[in-house]
Formats: structure tokens, C-alpha cells, sequence
């Protein structure tokens, strides 16, 4: 109930969304790395940039971080993640074990046919269990690159075997409250198949490996034209929905921004959760999940052509005004048309709050917070991105690499 401007407000109030260590990185395609003078090398640099995506917008005060790329020395390296936290006033999020990059995981990780492969990433696993424990963080998201590239290669059914043991070893190690999230993928890096290729292989794996354990979905691990907000509805009335990685697609993981080629499949999915939510807009309430509490909002992108950080505050920007528009939704009335097969007035209802123009409102809730209207305006205002490309310009200038 309320004005659409009270709506939006309470809807806002109620939404934080993680932004990815790796965002701020230097990364590249298969092909090679195009070199950013602004980019972040090391994690004081990862969390100084993120601070200033949540100066200036004031929505994502959790950093995910990648155990390898982030925490190399691994528990050891807590205290100094301790400190940048404090530093600079933000979180760390999931953490995110790396199974994809030690040689050893050629052939896969907890899914390899080597034992001792095997207990390697086990014990990565373990310990990024113990990581997010020490950091007081609720999430560990385990995505896994592993698959096969030809038929015959690699037993499939073998392989589901190791994942179970080894998730439900890791599943023993949290906490009350911390939660595994399980995230699949189609394809890429593996083209034959992958190890968890879709949510009904993550669920079952959750499922397998205890309450706590859940699925993530990441909204470019999908084949084309699959209807992802279906997928959502599913795993919300199962008590499974962990949280997303969110990201847009034209072809695959092309990890574009938020909202950029399919704005009303991101609104699609923001109404099925709110929906599930009882339509009560905070996205803080009811959300149906193993260990309660709305589904973890998370970024996965990493830009090479736009500018790191600009990129990451407007991607908040847009997820901000798209799950704005969701909460405009007249879900009691919607439902009168659903029941009674009103189809096109029922249609109509979806449609007229995703064409609603919230972004005067937007800007008036981000005033009445004390924040930036305009974030974008703001990050350039700011000077920070000239600063820091004047500070890392020479050293990034260096290195690269190529495909061959
Ligand atoms: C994968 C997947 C994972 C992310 C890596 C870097 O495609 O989306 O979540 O950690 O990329
Ligand atoms: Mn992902
Ligand atoms: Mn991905």
C-alpha cells in the first residue's frame, strides 16, 4: 500500500547488493587483457574502490571476495582483510573458494579422478569454510569449473559421487547460520559437460549436502531463451534460493552489465521474489530460504571495455531501478486477474510498472538518505578516478598477457 514514491522508498530501504573483488581487477577474455591504468592490483585497492561505489551510492557495503585472488596466504590472511574492513567501512561478503586455477585442477577438483587432487580442494574448500567463519561472514559460494571436454572421457555418474562427499564434508564444517551456496553453469570453461551444469543439479547436490546448503543463481548461466524467473519461482517455494550473481547476456557468461540487453528479465525475476515475499516490498521479510532472510543480491561482472568502477555504480544504479520497478507491481490485483483469466488486463498490470519511469523518485529516496542524487555525477565529481589512475597508471601499464 502507499504512494508509488513510499513504495519505492521502503523497497530501497531494503536493498543491498555485493559488489566482486574481481570487478575492480584487470581482467580479459581468452584472448588477452586490455589494460586499465585505474585498475586494482592489490586488496587495499579492491576495498578502497568499492568504498567508493558505496559513497556513492550507498547500497553495497559487502565486498565479495576470491580466496586465491584475495586471501592467497588463506586463514593467515584474515587479520589484514580485519583491517581493511575497518579502514574503510566495508564488509567482507561471500567468500568464494578458487577450484579453477592450480594446475592440478585440470582435470577437476573435487570432481577429479585423482584422490589426492581431490583432497586438495577439499581442504581449500575447508578452509574458505573457516575463512568465512573467522570474517563472520554467513556465505561460502562454490562454483566449480570442472567437466570434460569429449564423450567418454570422465564418468559422469563417478563424479557426482566425489561432489557429494566432498560437499556434504564441507556442509559439516559451517556454523549455525553461515550457508553454502552452489552455483551451476552450462557450459565454459568444459564444452562437453560441466560437473553441476543447471539448478536442478545444484539443488539436488544442496540437498544432498545439508540444510544449509543452497543454490546461487548467476543470470548468464543459462542457455538462451530459458525462463530464468521460473527457475527463481521453483527454488524460492522450495526454501533453496541462496542468492545471484547477477549479470546480463547477449550469447553466454558474457558478464555485461546488469539490465543491459534484458532489463525486463531482471524485473521478471525481482517480481517473483517479491511475490514469494508477500509482496511486502522490503525484500527483508518472509523470503522463503534454508537459513532465512532475502536471497543474497551479488554482482559477478568484470568490465575490460567501460571503466571499472563507473561500470560497477551503474550497474547498482540500474538494479536499484529495476527492482524499484518491481515494487510497483499490484500484486493483490494481479492476482484477481490471474484467477480470473483477465489475460491482457493481467499482462498489462506487469507491464505498466516496468514502463514506469522511476528515476525522479529514485533520486528523491537518495536525497532523503543523504546520498548522491546522481551517482554517476558523483564518481566523477569526486575525483577518485583520476587520483587513483594518476597512482596505479605506471605500474598497470606493465605486464598483460597474451592468448598465445
Ligand atoms: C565463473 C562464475 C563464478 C566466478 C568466476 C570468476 O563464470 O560465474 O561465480 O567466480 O566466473
Ligand atoms: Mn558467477
Ligand atoms: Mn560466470
Amino acid at each position: 500500500m502507499g504512494t508509488q514514491e513510499e513504495k519505492i522508498s521502503r523497497a530501497l530501504d531494503g536493498f543491498r547488493i555485493e559488489i566482486p573483488s574481481w570487478g575492480f581487477a584487470n581482467t580479459g577474455t581468452r584472448f588477452g587483457k586490455y589494460l586499465q591504468a585505474e585498475a586494482a592490483a592489490t586488496l587495499e585497492e579492491k576495498f578502497a574502490d568499492a568504498a567508493q561505489v558505496n559513497a556513492v551510492t550507498g547500497a553495497c557495503p559487502t565486498l565479495a571476495l576470491h580466496v586465491e585472488w584475495d586471501l592467497p596466504g588463506g586463514v593467515e590472511d584474515v587479520g589484514r582483510v580485519r583491517e581493511l574492513e575497518t579502514r574503510f567501512g566495508m564488509r567482507a561478503g561471500s567468500i568464494n573458494p578458487n577450484l579453477f586455477q592450480a594446475q592440478e585442477y585440470k582435470f577437476g577438483s573435487i570432481c577429479n579422478p585423482d584422490a589426492g587432487v581431490r583432497r586438495k580442494a577439499l581442504a581449500h574448500l575447508l578452509e574458505s569454510v573457516k575463512i568465512a567463519r573467522e570474517l563472520d561472514g554467513r556465505d561460502v559460494s562454490i562454483w566449480l569449473a570442472d567437466g570434460s571436454n569429449y564423450p567418454g572421457t570422465q564418468s559422469i555418474s563417478k563424479r557426482i559421487g566425489w561432489m557429494e562427499e566432498a560437499l556434504g564434508a564441507a556442509h559439516a564444517a559451517l556454523a549455525p547460520g553461515q550457508r553454502m551456496l552452489v552455483e551451476y553453469k552450462p557450459f565454459e570453461p568444459a564444452f562437453y559437460h560441466t560437473d553441476i551444469a543447471d539448478w536442478g543439479m545444484a539443488l539436488l547436490l544442496a540437498r544432498k549436502a545439508g540444510p544449509q546448503a543452497v543454490v546461487l543463481v548467476d543470470t548468464g548461466h543459462h542457455y538462451l531463451g530459458q525462463n530464468i524467473e521460473q527457475i527463481v519461482a521453483w527454488l524460492l517455494r522450495e526454501g533453496v534460493l541462496g542468492g545471484f550473481h547477477f549479470n546480463d547476456r547477449r550469447y553466454a557468461d558474457d558478464d555485461l552489465t546488469l539490465g543491459s540487453i534484458d532489463p525486463y528479465q531482471v524485473f521478471r525475476i525481482f517480481h517473483e521474489i517479491l511475490s514469494a515475499d508477500g509482496g511486502s516490498a522490503s525484500g527483508m521479510g518472509e523470503a522463503p530460504s534454508a537459513t532465512g532472510g532475502q536471497p543474497a543480491y551479488m554482482i559477478d561482472q568484470s568490465h575490460n571495455l567501460k571503466g571499472k568502477l563507473e561500470a560497477m555504480v551503474q550497474t547498482v544504479c540500474a538494479a536499484q531501478e529495476i527492482y524499484a520497478r518491481a515494487a510497483l507491481v499490484d500484486r493483490a490485483h494481479l492476482a484477481e486477474l490471474q484467477d480470473a483469466c483477465r489475460l491482457v488486463e493481467a499482462e498489462e498490470c506487469l507491464r505498466s510498472a516496468f514502463w514506469t519511469d522511476v528515476r525522479p523518485a529514485v533520486r528523491a529516496w537518495r536525497a532523503g538518505r543523504g546520498l548522491a542524487e546522481d551517482p554517476l555525477t558523483a564518481l566523477r565529481e569526486s575525483g577518485y578516478v583520476e587520483r587513483v589512475r594518476g597512482e596505479r597508471g605506471a605500474r598497470n601499464a606493465g605486464g598483460g598477457s597474451s592468448y598465445a
